[in-house]
């Protein structure tokens, strides 16, 4: 487990971005970031309340703390606007107010979160009230309390991590071959012969997981983005994108030893995610791998056996008559004018056989709407993210109607300073995985959302709205929002 940053008591934070060194595999050392320590963040602890956070720049880049997740004001938000240069430091005085929840922080300089992010700036936030033993649910850190960031990394021949961006991996969303979690290679967690919590964060630049137990016994949701639910739902597989998180329990009680599987990333393969994904976008069996074993400890106390039939999280239910409606579009450039270079157009590249345009690709829905129209780049309705543009303007304590369309492959979207109600996906009834309150969404065609916008952000640090496969992000498609 992560080292974990208290402040429930100081009311404080301090980060330091910076350099290290890990050894992913032993003795080859790749040169790392991330915050107080080489590579990732300790998991900081907090509760409502009044938070100071002071975060310094030791790297040589420019970086944030993007607390994503948390709802606060838009200059405390840490989007591309509070970039700290180098050897500088920010500061934000917040006030946390919201329910219980696993959040994320990492950084968000433009242009660059995918580097950064994948060299390990980031890191997990539990946002707690104190009261999970109430609520019957295990809280021993690292106990029966697991904090897990998922991770997909490359490394060369020498065991190095590498990050070398091919067109494929800007189109699809950049994947790797090595399972790392909690910046660790075949990790396996020890747990107590009872009923265990797993706080899932998909700290991914790209990959998709479809989650579930190599046994198929089910993961209890407890928990999404914006906290707990009122009933657990039990789920035989969990889909996780960039950004989401996810709280499930997971009953070891028969002290048998298995492992959490997932299948694989629906946008990758020859024909990205069309036809699989729009209708069944289930198990992906022939391409499943471990995340993560488990191995029983009968050393490590039973708190909990068994798993609660209530919780007291608020549902959301937002009344959508009479709000705004807009459509957002997550686009990404090809054709004339589309900005990509020559070898988009050859074999493999994007038009070619094998390529996103090849043959299978027209078989299902086909492209529809401004994909066809060869407009720019990746962006969101057709224009790439301009820090100098606010692309909407939203009433302070309003509730918007956002109609998300990808036209093709899947984007997780994100939305800053905000928590939302997912209505419908594809047309049907939202996945039991996103009936709770949500900051992040995968969208798989069309997905209509119910917003809230309860924190302010100013022009000079407005609220991001963007895909979070970060490549994707990286180049521009995000936009940006003031709230007033
Ligand atoms: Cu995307």
């Amino acid at each position: 487990m992560p080292p974990v940053l208290d402040t429930t008591e100081t009311d404080r934070v301090d980060l330091t971005a910076q350099f290290g060194s890990t050894d992913f595999f032993d003795g080859a050392a790749t040169r790392t970031i991330g915050y107080n320590q080489g590579y990732l963040g300790p998991v900081i602890r907090m509760a409502p309340g009044g938070l100071g956070a002071q975060v310094r720049n030791a790297l040589d880049v420019p970086v944030t703390v993007h607390w994503h997740g948390l709802l606060v004001p838009g200059e405390h938000d840490g989007g591309p606007q509070a970039a700290i240069r180098s050897g500088a430091s920010w500061s934000a005085n917040m006030q946390i107010d919201q329910p219980p929840a696993t959040a994320f922080y990492h950084t968000h300089a433009h242009g660059r979160t995918a580097s950064d992010v994948y060299a390990g700036l980031a890191g997990v936030i539990h946002l707690t009230d104190g009261r999970d033993d109430d609520r019957g649910l295990p809280s021993a850190y690292g106990v029966d309390d697991l904090t897990l960031v998922l991770q997909d990394r490359r490394f060369d021949t020498g065991g190095r991590m590498t990050y070398d961006l091919s067109m494929m991996d800007v189109m699809h969303g950049f994947v790797g071959e090595v399972m790392v979690v909690n910046g660790q290679i075949d990790a396996v967690a020890a747990v107590p012969k009872g009923v265990t919590r797993l706080r899932l964060v998909n700290g991914s630049n790209a990959r998709i997981y479809t989650l579930f137990m190599s046994d198929d016994r089910p993961m209890h949701l407890v928990a999404t983005d914006g906290g707990f639910l009122d009933v657990p739902i039990a789920l035989e597989t969990l889909i996780l994108s960039p950004g989401e998180r996810a709280e499930v329990l997971v009953d070891f009680g028969d002290g048998r030893s298995v492992a959490l599987m997932s299948g694989g990333d629906p946008n990758q393969g020859p024909m990205g995610m069309m036809g699989r994904m729009r209708g069944v976008i289930n198990r992906v069996i022939d391409r499943s791998f471990t995340v993560l074993d488990f191995a029983i400890d009968d050393t490590l106390p039973v708190r909990i056996d068994a798993v609660p039939d209530t919780l007291d999280g608020a549902m959301p239910d937002l009344d959508g008559t009479d709000v705004r409606t807009r459509r957002v579009s997550l686009d990404m450039g090809m054709g004339p004018g589309g900005g990509m270079g020559p070898g988009m157009m050859g074999p493999g590249g994007m038009m070619g056989p094998g390529g996103m345009m090849g043959r299978g690709m027209m078989d299902g829905e086909g492209f529809r709407g401004p994909m066809m129209s060869g407009m720019g780049v990746f962006g969101i309705n057709g224009r790439p993210y301009d820090m100098d543009r606010i692309d909407y303007e939203v009433g302070l304590g309003t509730t918007e109607r956002w109609i998300v369309e990808s036209p093709m492959l899947a984007h997780p979207f994100h939305i800053h300073g905000a928590m939302f109600q997912v209505v419908r996906e594809d047309g049907r009834a939202p996945r039991p995985e996103h009936r709770g309150w949500k900051d992040t969404v995968l969208v798989t065609g069309e997905t209509e959302l119910l917003v809230r916008f309860d924190r302010p952000a100013s022009a000079d640090f407005p609220f991001m709205f963007h895909c979070h496969i970060l490549e994707h992000e990286d180049r521009g498609m995000m936009g940006q929002m003031t709230v007033s």
